[in-house]
Protein backbone atom coordinates (compact mmCIF):
# COMPACT_ATOMS: atom_id res chain seq x y z
CA UNK A 1 0.00 0.00 0.00
CA UNK A 2 1.43 3.25 -0.63
CA UNK A 3 0.43 6.04 1.72
CA UNK A 4 -0.01 9.13 -0.86
CA UNK A 5 -1.12 11.91 1.88
CA UNK A 6 -2.93 12.00 4.84
CA UNK A 7 -5.44 14.66 6.26
CA UNK A 8 -6.46 16.13 9.79
CA UNK A 9 -9.18 17.49 10.46
CA UNK A 10 -10.76 18.95 13.60
CA UNK A 11 -14.30 19.07 13.95
CA UNK A 12 -17.12 20.34 16.33
CA UNK A 13 -20.18 18.45 17.57
CA UNK A 14 -22.69 19.23 20.69
CA UNK A 15 -23.52 16.66 22.85
CA UNK A 16 -27.13 16.00 22.80
CA UNK A 17 -26.55 15.85 26.75
CA UNK A 18 -23.51 16.98 29.03
CA UNK A 19 -21.37 14.32 29.97
CA UNK A 20 -19.71 14.51 33.93
CA UNK A 21 -17.21 11.78 34.89
CA UNK A 22 -14.69 12.56 37.89
CA UNK A 23 -13.07 14.68 36.06
CA UNK A 24 -15.63 17.08 34.91
CA UNK A 25 -18.56 18.02 32.98
CA UNK A 26 -18.29 18.41 29.24
CA UNK A 27 -21.20 19.96 26.65
CA UNK A 28 -19.37 19.07 23.07
CA UNK A 29 -16.73 17.50 21.70
CA UNK A 30 -13.84 19.00 19.42
CA UNK A 31 -12.59 15.80 17.22
CA UNK A 32 -9.46 15.12 15.80
CA UNK A 33 -10.43 12.63 11.99
CA UNK A 34 -7.58 11.38 10.01
CA UNK A 35 -8.10 10.63 6.38
CA UNK A 36 -5.64 8.72 4.38
CA UNK A 37 -5.51 8.49 0.47
CA UNK A 38 -3.60 4.96 -0.97
CA UNK A 39 -4.31 3.33 -4.11
CA UNK A 40 -7.65 5.31 -5.32
CA UNK A 41 -9.09 4.72 -1.61
CA UNK A 42 -9.44 7.06 1.27
CA UNK A 43 -9.87 5.25 5.12
CA UNK A 44 -11.18 7.06 8.26
CA UNK A 45 -9.55 7.31 11.08
CA UNK A 46 -11.01 8.81 14.28
CA UNK A 47 -8.01 10.01 17.07
CA UNK A 48 -9.84 9.77 20.41
CA UNK A 49 -7.63 12.23 22.60
CA UNK A 50 -9.90 14.36 24.50
CA UNK A 51 -10.60 18.28 24.26
CA UNK A 52 -8.37 18.54 28.34
CA UNK A 53 -5.90 16.55 29.30
CA UNK A 54 -7.81 15.19 32.00
CA UNK A 55 -8.45 11.31 30.94
CA UNK A 56 -4.97 10.99 29.96
CA UNK A 57 -2.36 13.14 29.32
CA UNK A 58 -2.94 12.97 25.43
CA UNK A 59 -5.18 15.66 24.21
CA UNK A 60 -6.29 17.15 20.95
CA UNK A 61 -3.00 19.98 20.96
CA UNK A 62 -0.68 17.09 21.62
CA UNK A 63 -2.07 14.68 19.02
CA UNK A 64 -2.01 17.24 16.41
CA UNK A 65 1.63 18.35 16.13
CA UNK A 66 2.83 14.59 16.73
CA UNK A 67 0.87 13.67 13.78
CA UNK A 68 2.60 16.85 11.57
CA UNK A 69 5.72 16.53 12.89
CA UNK A 70 6.46 12.70 13.30
CA UNK A 71 3.76 10.46 12.48
CA UNK A 72 2.87 11.50 9.03
CA UNK A 73 6.09 12.14 7.71
CA UNK A 74 6.70 8.13 9.07
CA UNK A 75 3.94 7.01 7.25
CA UNK A 76 4.24 8.31 3.75
CA UNK A 77 7.57 7.60 3.22
CA UNK A 78 7.31 4.40 4.78
CA UNK A 79 6.30 1.02 3.11
CA UNK A 80 3.36 -0.95 4.48
CA UNK A 81 1.67 -3.91 3.35
CA UNK A 82 -0.98 -3.23 5.66
CA UNK A 83 -2.26 -1.83 8.92
CA UNK A 84 -0.63 -4.36 10.71
CA UNK A 85 2.46 -2.51 9.74
CA UNK A 86 2.13 0.74 10.94
CA UNK A 87 2.61 0.01 15.01
CA UNK A 88 7.01 -0.21 13.94
CA UNK A 89 6.83 2.70 11.79
CA UNK A 90 5.78 4.73 14.85
CA UNK A 91 7.49 3.25 17.45
CA UNK A 92 10.07 5.30 17.64
CA UNK A 93 7.69 7.99 19.08
CA UNK A 94 7.12 7.59 22.77
CA UNK A 95 3.36 7.46 23.58
CA UNK A 96 1.32 9.30 21.97
CA UNK A 97 -1.01 6.80 21.33
CA UNK A 98 -4.25 7.67 20.61
CA UNK A 99 -2.39 9.94 17.62
CA UNK A 100 -1.36 6.42 16.35
CA UNK A 101 -4.27 5.00 17.12
CA UNK A 102 -6.13 7.74 14.79
CA UNK A 103 -3.20 7.04 12.33
CA UNK A 104 -3.29 3.28 12.45
CA UNK A 105 -7.14 2.61 12.10
CA UNK A 106 -7.21 5.34 9.00
CA UNK A 107 -4.66 2.81 7.49
CA UNK A 108 -6.77 -0.46 8.39
CA UNK A 109 -9.78 1.27 6.98
CA UNK A 110 -8.41 1.85 3.61
CA UNK A 111 -7.15 -1.49 3.11
CA UNK A 112 -10.47 -2.93 4.02
CA UNK A 113 -11.66 -0.98 1.39
CA UNK A 114 -8.97 -1.81 -1.15
CA UNK A 115 -9.34 -5.66 -0.52
CA UNK A 116 -13.20 -5.06 -0.86
CA UNK A 117 -13.38 -7.02 2.75
CA UNK A 118 -15.53 -6.10 5.93
CA UNK A 119 -12.88 -4.48 8.30
CA UNK A 120 -14.40 -6.93 10.79
CA UNK A 121 -13.36 -9.74 8.75
CA UNK A 122 -10.04 -8.27 8.44
CA UNK A 123 -9.27 -8.03 11.81
CA UNK A 124 -10.12 -11.29 12.73
CA UNK A 125 -13.83 -10.73 14.02
CA UNK A 126 -16.83 -13.77 14.27
CA UNK A 127 -19.38 -11.87 15.95
CA UNK A 128 -22.59 -11.28 13.13
CA UNK A 129 -24.35 -8.97 16.25
CA UNK A 130 -22.59 -7.47 19.07
CA UNK A 131 -24.36 -6.39 23.00
CA UNK A 132 -24.64 -2.49 23.59
CA UNK A 133 -24.64 -0.97 27.27
CA UNK A 134 -24.40 2.48 28.19
CA UNK A 135 -22.17 4.90 30.02
CA UNK A 136 -24.55 7.48 31.75
CA UNK A 137 -22.27 10.20 33.05
CA UNK A 138 -23.07 12.04 36.66
CA UNK A 139 -26.04 13.89 36.92
CA UNK A 140 -27.35 16.96 38.66
CA UNK A 141 -29.24 15.14 40.81
CA UNK A 142 -29.69 10.98 41.58
CA UNK A 143 -33.90 11.21 40.38
CA UNK A 144 -32.07 12.75 36.80
CA UNK A 145 -30.08 9.07 37.16
CA UNK A 146 -32.87 7.14 37.61
CA UNK A 147 -34.53 8.72 34.71
CA UNK A 148 -31.95 8.23 32.24
CA UNK A 149 -31.12 4.45 33.31
CA UNK A 150 -35.34 3.54 32.75
CA UNK A 151 -35.02 5.20 29.16
CA UNK A 152 -32.20 3.35 28.38
CA UNK A 153 -33.19 -0.04 29.59
CA UNK A 154 -36.32 0.72 27.50
CA UNK A 155 -34.56 1.13 24.58
CA UNK A 156 -32.99 -2.54 25.57
CA UNK A 157 -29.21 -1.99 26.64
CA UNK A 158 -28.06 -4.53 28.65
CA UNK A 159 -25.53 -3.23 30.81
CA UNK A 160 -25.94 -0.18 32.54
CA UNK A 161 -22.44 1.81 33.88
CA UNK A 162 -22.69 4.77 35.99
CA UNK A 163 -19.50 7.09 36.99
CA UNK A 164 -19.21 7.43 40.48
CA UNK A 165 -16.80 9.82 42.40
CA UNK A 166 -16.91 10.84 46.20
CA UNK A 167 -20.19 11.82 47.02
CA UNK A 168 -22.15 10.52 44.00
CA UNK A 169 -21.80 6.58 44.63
CA UNK A 170 -23.41 4.34 47.64
CA UNK A 171 -25.83 6.53 47.73
CA UNK A 172 -27.37 6.55 44.29
CA UNK A 173 -26.43 3.01 44.30
CA UNK A 174 -29.03 2.37 46.80
CA UNK A 175 -31.49 4.03 44.66
CA UNK A 176 -30.76 2.32 41.38
CA UNK A 177 -30.88 -1.26 43.30
CA UNK A 178 -33.75 -0.54 45.32
CA UNK A 179 -35.83 -0.29 41.94
CA UNK A 180 -33.91 -2.47 39.55
CA UNK A 181 -32.55 -5.49 42.01
CA UNK A 182 -31.32 -7.37 39.10
CA UNK A 183 -29.95 -5.33 35.72
CA UNK A 184 -26.41 -6.15 34.84
CA UNK A 185 -24.99 -2.98 36.79
CA UNK A 186 -21.33 -1.43 36.90
CA UNK A 187 -19.63 1.59 38.32
CA UNK A 188 -16.49 3.92 36.31
CA UNK A 189 -14.96 5.91 39.21
CA UNK A 190 -12.50 6.91 36.49
CA UNK A 191 -9.07 6.93 39.37
CA UNK A 192 -11.53 8.84 42.51
CA UNK A 193 -10.14 7.07 44.72
CA UNK A 194 -7.64 6.05 46.90
CA UNK A 195 -6.45 2.89 48.73
CA UNK A 196 -7.28 4.53 52.10
CA UNK A 197 -10.72 4.10 51.03
CA UNK A 198 -10.83 0.43 50.87
CA UNK A 199 -13.44 0.23 53.24
CA UNK A 200 -15.78 2.44 51.30
CA UNK A 201 -14.69 0.22 48.48
CA UNK A 202 -15.76 -2.71 50.03
CA UNK A 203 -19.20 -1.12 50.77
CA UNK A 204 -19.69 -1.37 47.25
CA UNK A 205 -19.60 -5.07 47.26
CA UNK A 206 -23.34 -5.35 48.42
CA UNK A 207 -24.77 -4.14 45.20
CA UNK A 208 -23.69 -7.00 43.61
CA UNK A 209 -21.61 -4.96 40.73
CA UNK A 210 -20.40 -6.66 37.56
CA UNK A 211 -17.47 -4.50 37.28
CA UNK A 212 -15.92 -1.45 39.34
CA UNK A 213 -13.92 0.13 36.79
CA UNK A 214 -10.70 2.03 37.24
CA UNK A 215 -11.18 3.05 40.98
CA UNK A 216 -7.54 4.08 41.61
CA UNK A 217 -4.84 6.19 40.35
CA UNK A 218 -4.63 6.06 36.53
CA UNK A 219 -0.61 5.33 36.07
CA UNK A 220 -1.54 2.43 38.79
CA UNK A 221 -1.50 -1.20 37.96
CA UNK A 222 -0.13 -2.91 41.86
CA UNK A 223 -2.31 -1.29 43.92
CA UNK A 224 -5.44 -2.36 42.13
CA UNK A 225 -4.29 -6.32 42.65
CA UNK A 226 -3.76 -5.09 46.69
CA UNK A 227 -7.68 -3.50 46.11
CA UNK A 228 -9.05 -6.60 44.14
CA UNK A 229 -7.65 -8.88 47.12
CA UNK A 230 -9.97 -6.79 49.38
CA UNK A 231 -13.08 -6.58 47.82
CA UNK A 232 -15.51 -9.01 45.64
CA UNK A 233 -16.55 -6.62 43.15
CA UNK A 234 -14.36 -7.59 40.00
CA UNK A 235 -12.08 -4.94 39.13
CA UNK A 236 -12.05 -3.70 35.60
CA UNK A 237 -8.86 -1.83 34.45
CA UNK A 238 -9.06 0.95 31.45
CA UNK A 239 -6.91 4.28 31.91
CA UNK A 240 -4.24 1.54 33.29
CA UNK A 241 -3.54 -0.63 30.57
CA UNK A 242 -1.50 0.72 27.41
CA UNK A 243 -0.45 -2.22 25.94
CA UNK A 244 0.08 -5.90 25.76
CA UNK A 245 2.45 -6.39 28.83
CA UNK A 246 0.68 -3.91 30.90
CA UNK A 247 -2.71 -6.17 30.64
CA UNK A 248 -0.52 -9.34 31.02
CA UNK A 249 1.20 -7.94 34.37
CA UNK A 250 -2.57 -6.95 35.36
CA UNK A 251 -3.87 -10.02 35.10
CA UNK A 252 -0.53 -11.74 36.22
CA UNK A 253 -0.86 -9.88 39.90
CA UNK A 254 -4.68 -10.13 39.84
CA UNK A 255 -5.10 -6.63 39.66
CA UNK A 256 -8.54 -6.85 37.76
CA UNK A 257 -10.33 -9.33 36.46
CA UNK A 258 -12.13 -7.80 33.57
CA UNK A 259 -10.56 -5.48 30.54
CA UNK A 260 -11.79 -2.49 28.98
CA UNK A 261 -9.67 -2.30 25.32
CA UNK A 262 -10.12 1.38 23.75
CA UNK A 263 -8.49 1.22 20.47
CA UNK A 264 -7.40 4.59 21.00
CA UNK A 265 -5.95 4.22 24.37
CA UNK A 266 -3.86 1.53 23.23
CA UNK A 267 -2.35 2.94 20.18
CA UNK A 268 -4.48 1.11 17.47
CA UNK A 269 -6.26 -2.15 16.57
CA UNK A 270 -3.03 -3.76 16.21
CA UNK A 271 -2.13 -3.79 19.85
CA UNK A 272 -5.90 -3.89 20.47
CA UNK A 273 -5.82 -7.36 19.10
CA UNK A 274 -2.61 -8.63 21.28
CA UNK A 275 -4.39 -7.32 24.67
CA UNK A 276 -7.58 -8.99 23.32
CA UNK A 277 -5.09 -12.38 22.98
CA UNK A 278 -3.67 -12.05 26.09
CA UNK A 279 -6.43 -11.60 27.82
CA UNK A 280 -8.07 -14.61 26.52
CA UNK A 281 -4.78 -16.51 27.32
CA UNK A 282 -6.00 -16.03 31.07
CA UNK A 283 -10.02 -16.65 30.48
CA UNK A 284 -10.54 -12.89 31.54
CA UNK A 285 -13.29 -11.25 29.21
CA UNK A 286 -12.96 -8.00 27.71
CA UNK A 287 -15.13 -5.22 26.35
CA UNK A 288 -14.85 -1.98 24.31
CA UNK A 289 -14.76 0.90 25.59
CA UNK A 290 -15.91 4.45 24.25
CA UNK A 291 -14.29 7.84 24.10
CA UNK A 292 -17.82 9.89 22.60
CA UNK A 293 -17.00 9.38 19.42
CA UNK A 294 -17.83 10.05 16.43
CA UNK A 295 -19.58 7.44 13.66
CA UNK A 296 -15.95 7.07 12.29
CA UNK A 297 -14.67 5.92 15.79
CA UNK A 298 -17.76 4.51 16.73
CA UNK A 299 -18.05 2.52 13.23
CA UNK A 300 -14.11 1.07 14.31
CA UNK A 301 -15.65 0.35 17.51
CA UNK A 302 -18.88 -2.01 16.38
CA UNK A 303 -15.55 -3.80 13.92
CA UNK A 304 -13.10 -4.19 16.67
CA UNK A 305 -16.07 -5.94 18.83
CA UNK A 306 -16.50 -8.77 16.97
CA UNK A 307 -13.63 -10.68 18.17
CA UNK A 308 -14.62 -13.78 20.00
CA UNK A 309 -13.23 -12.49 23.56
CA UNK A 310 -15.19 -9.26 23.40
CA UNK A 311 -18.04 -11.35 25.69
CA UNK A 312 -19.25 -8.54 27.76
CA UNK A 313 -21.72 -5.87 25.97
CA UNK A 314 -19.52 -2.56 25.26
CA UNK A 315 -19.78 1.24 26.13
CA UNK A 316 -20.77 1.16 22.10
CA UNK A 317 -24.05 2.76 21.98
CA UNK A 318 -26.49 4.17 19.37
CA UNK A 319 -25.03 7.49 17.55
CA UNK A 320 -28.79 9.18 19.02
CA UNK A 321 -27.34 9.25 22.18
CA UNK A 322 -24.87 11.60 21.46
CA UNK A 323 -25.13 13.19 18.61
CA UNK A 324 -28.61 15.47 16.79
CA UNK A 325 -27.07 14.42 13.42
CA UNK A 326 -23.71 11.76 12.78
CA UNK A 327 -21.20 11.81 10.14
CA UNK A 328 -21.50 8.31 9.11
CA UNK A 329 -25.03 6.79 6.86
CA UNK A 330 -26.31 5.18 8.31
CA UNK A 331 -25.98 6.12 11.67
CA UNK A 332 -25.29 3.66 14.22
CA UNK A 333 -28.45 2.32 15.31
CA UNK A 334 -29.36 -0.58 18.19
CA UNK A 335 -32.37 -2.73 18.12
CA UNK A 336 -34.91 -3.29 20.75
CA UNK A 337 -33.19 -6.25 22.01
CA UNK A 338 -29.77 -3.99 22.99
CA UNK A 339 -27.80 -5.47 19.70
CA UNK A 340 -25.90 -4.25 16.82
CA UNK A 341 -26.23 -6.33 13.78
CA UNK A 342 -22.62 -6.74 11.75
CA UNK A 343 -22.63 -5.93 8.24
CA UNK A 344 -21.15 -7.78 5.61
CA UNK A 345 -20.20 -4.20 3.17
CA UNK A 346 -16.90 -4.28 3.02
CA UNK A 347 -15.01 -1.20 4.87
CA UNK A 348 -16.90 -0.34 8.05
CA UNK A 349 -20.78 -0.67 6.52
CA UNK A 350 -20.60 2.68 7.48
CA UNK A 351 -20.11 5.72 4.91
CA UNK A 352 -18.47 8.83 6.23
CA UNK A 353 -20.76 11.98 5.27
CA UNK A 354 -18.13 14.08 3.54
CA UNK A 355 -20.38 17.07 2.48
CA UNK A 356 -21.37 17.35 6.53
CA UNK A 357 -17.86 17.03 7.80
CA UNK A 358 -16.98 19.69 5.54
CA UNK A 359 -19.72 22.10 7.09
CA UNK A 360 -18.26 21.07 10.97
CA UNK A 361 -14.76 21.38 10.08
CA UNK A 362 -13.07 24.39 11.63
CA UNK A 363 -9.15 23.50 10.87
CA UNK A 364 -8.03 21.32 8.57
CA UNK A 365 -4.23 20.70 7.32
CA UNK A 366 -2.91 17.69 4.48
CA UNK A 367 0.34 16.49 4.42
CA UNK A 368 1.46 14.61 1.19
CA UNK A 369 4.79 12.01 0.21
CA UNK A 370 7.47 13.59 -1.08
CA UNK A 371 7.01 16.86 0.58
CA UNK A 372 6.59 17.73 4.50
O1 LIG B 1 -13.75 6.15 31.28
O2 LIG B 1 -14.87 5.05 29.89
C1 LIG B 1 -14.46 6.13 30.28
C2 LIG B 1 -15.86 8.94 28.11
C3 LIG B 1 -14.77 9.78 28.03
C4 LIG B 1 -13.63 9.45 28.71
C5 LIG B 1 -13.57 8.28 29.47
C6 LIG B 1 -14.65 7.42 29.52
C7 LIG B 1 -15.82 7.77 28.86
C8 LIG B 1 -17.06 6.99 28.91
C9 LIG B 1 -18.03 7.21 27.79
O3 LIG B 1 -17.36 6.28 29.84
C10 LIG B 1 -18.28 6.00 26.99
C11 LIG B 1 -19.07 6.35 25.74
O4 LIG B 1 -20.30 6.34 25.82
O5 LIG B 1 -18.46 6.64 24.69
MG1 LIG C 1 -13.56 4.14 31.96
Amino acid sequence: MKIESVTLREIQMPLMHFFETSFGRIYGRRILLVSVEADGVRGWGECVAGEDPFYSPEWIETAWPTIRQYLAPALLQGEIRSGRDCAALFARVRGHRMAKAGMENAVWDAEAKQKQKPLWELLGGWRREIECGVSIGIQDSPEQLLEKIATELESGYRRIKVKVKPGWDLNVLEKIRSRWSDILLSVDANSAYTLDEVEHLRKFDQFKLLMMEQPLWDDEIYLHARLQKAIETSICLDESIHNARDANFALEIGACRILNIKVGRVGGFTEAKKIHDVAARHGVPVWCGGMLESGVGRAHNIAVSTLENFRLPGDVSASKRYWKEDIIEPEVEVRADGTIPISDEPGTGYRVREDLVRKITVREETFRAGKS
